[in-house]
């Protein structure tokens, strides 16, 4: 079989921004990709929308997206799925898609996901500590799979799940999470899982979350990082590896990558001063812009991170690059990142990792700030806090006293 995977296409992305149409656009080109090689089976790792509670908008979008797989039809088949005995049946008029949630799409287990209402629209079989079987062609594979979750229980989650690949099928795994090796720092809060805590065994291993694609043979897996269908965080790492989709062919067991054919251009360059003053740094950065926007594609994606020290009495606060905003603004999505050295440097270092995180919603930077003042407590995990955080945020007063009021029972499966 021909398996087509991708994932962290984010639909929602950009809203009211001039990048709005740009997370349909590519991932429109990703489904497309998937019909034209002729994949027998779609793998979704997550992040489907860039919300937990998508804009009309954003749900019109994904079921666009489906409807183009509609169009060009297959024969009927049948997905299984199957979580802790219990069993269903799915059925499809076109390629089958199996489709994690992603950390965008967490929420708390009072609330239903998006992927369970794209579930029940007939669009995606959607697996949470669950396994769906597809059979063709006398093959059969089985997609065991693991919603995102808060990277701080990804490891407890993990072990608790514990997958085993399943005798006389293809073994595939779908993640969401942060892997240690992939990250520049080490931080349970960032990641709890390595590679080594990764289960062995299985045909291919897949990890959504991280928007830059990878793909690794290790001793005893095969690891592939979809990474994303659209930049979304800017890193340096999402410059070097174009978007697009990964084939796995189940019997060689060999996977192969397709570009988009029409992506963002994302160029990204660092400068670094040393006592510089601010007619110099212009000066640079004018010249590096006119340089790669020479010869880049239409409208490209520009981040340019300014480093080192500047000149004595200018701070980075003086550092007005305005005009170099409204010269370059209408050629490409320009952002300057300027990071001088100079006092309060930790604090700097500190904030600059927070926003490694990506764009967060005020919702979920309240939750951080709830978790670490917890953390600062003799709190110890007495309550589900997130569950608690949602409920307060539906403004279910009721249902949270009753869950502080009941006494603590060993942690949920996830
Ligand atoms: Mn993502």
């Amino acid at each position: 079989m021909k398996i087509a995977i991708f994932s962290d296409t984010h639909i929602g992305f950009g809203k009211g921004s001039k990048r709005s149409t740009e997370a349909f656009d590519q991932a429109k080109q990703a489904f497309e990709l998937a019909l034209s090689e002729k994949a027998d089976l779609i793998l979704l790792a997550g992040d489907l929308f860039n919300e937990a509670i998508p804009s009309q908008t954003a749900w019109l979008e994904m079921f666009k997206l489906f409807s183009l797989l509609r169009k060009s039809g297959s024969e009927k088949s049948i997905v299984q799925w199957e979580k802790a005995g219990k069993k269903e049946d799915f059925y499809f008029s076109h390629v089958p898609v199996i489709s994690i949630a992603g950390t965008h799409e967490f929420r708390s287990k009072d609330f239903k996901n998006a992927l369970e209402v794209l579930q029940q629209a007939g669009c995606l079989v959607y697996l949470h500590a669950a396994t769906a079987f597809f059979e063709k062609g006398g093959e059969k594979i089985a997609v065991q799979g693991l919603s995102g979750v808060p990277e701080k229980k990804a490891l407890d989650a993990l072990k608790m799940w514990d997958p085993k690949p399943v005798q006389g099928a293809s073994n595939i795994i779908l993640l969401h999470q942060s892997i240690k090796e992939f990250l520049p720092f080490d931080d349970d809060m960032i990641a709890s899982i390595g590679l080594a805590d990764l289960p062995s065994n299985f045909d291919l291993i897949i990890d959504g979350h991280l928007h830059w694609a990878s793909d690794k043979n290790l001793e005893t897996k095969q690891f592939l990082v979809t990474g994303s269908t659209v930049v979304t965080q800017m890193k340096k790492l999402e410059s070097k590896k174009p978007k697009g989709v990964f084939f796995f062919d189940s019997v060689s067991k060999k996977v192969d990558f397709k570009q988009l054919p029409k992506q963002r251009q994302f160029l990204f360059e660092k400068l670094e001063f040393k006592d510089a003053t601010l007619e110099q740094i212009k000066e640079a950065v004018e010249k590096k812009l006119s340089e790669i926007l020479s010869s880049s594609n239409e409208m490209p994606l520009v981040k340019l991170k300014l480093k080192g020290s500047l000149t004595k009495g200018l701070n980075q606060a003086n550092i007005d690059l305005k005009g170099i905003y409204q010269k370059f603004g209408e050629k490409s999505h320009l952002f300057i990142d300027s990071n001088f050295e100079e006092a309060g440097f930790k604090q700097k270092l500190e904030a600059l990792r927070e926003a490694q995180f990506g764009k967060k919603s005020v919702s979920a930077m309240g939750f951080d700030v709830l978790e670490k003042n917890l953390a600062e407590t003799n709190f110890k995990d007495a309550f589900d806090v997130k569950r608690v955080f949602d409920l307060l945020a539906e403004g279910d007063i009721d249902k949270v006293v009753s869950i502080l009021l009941e006494p603590k029972t060993a942690s949920s499966k996830p």
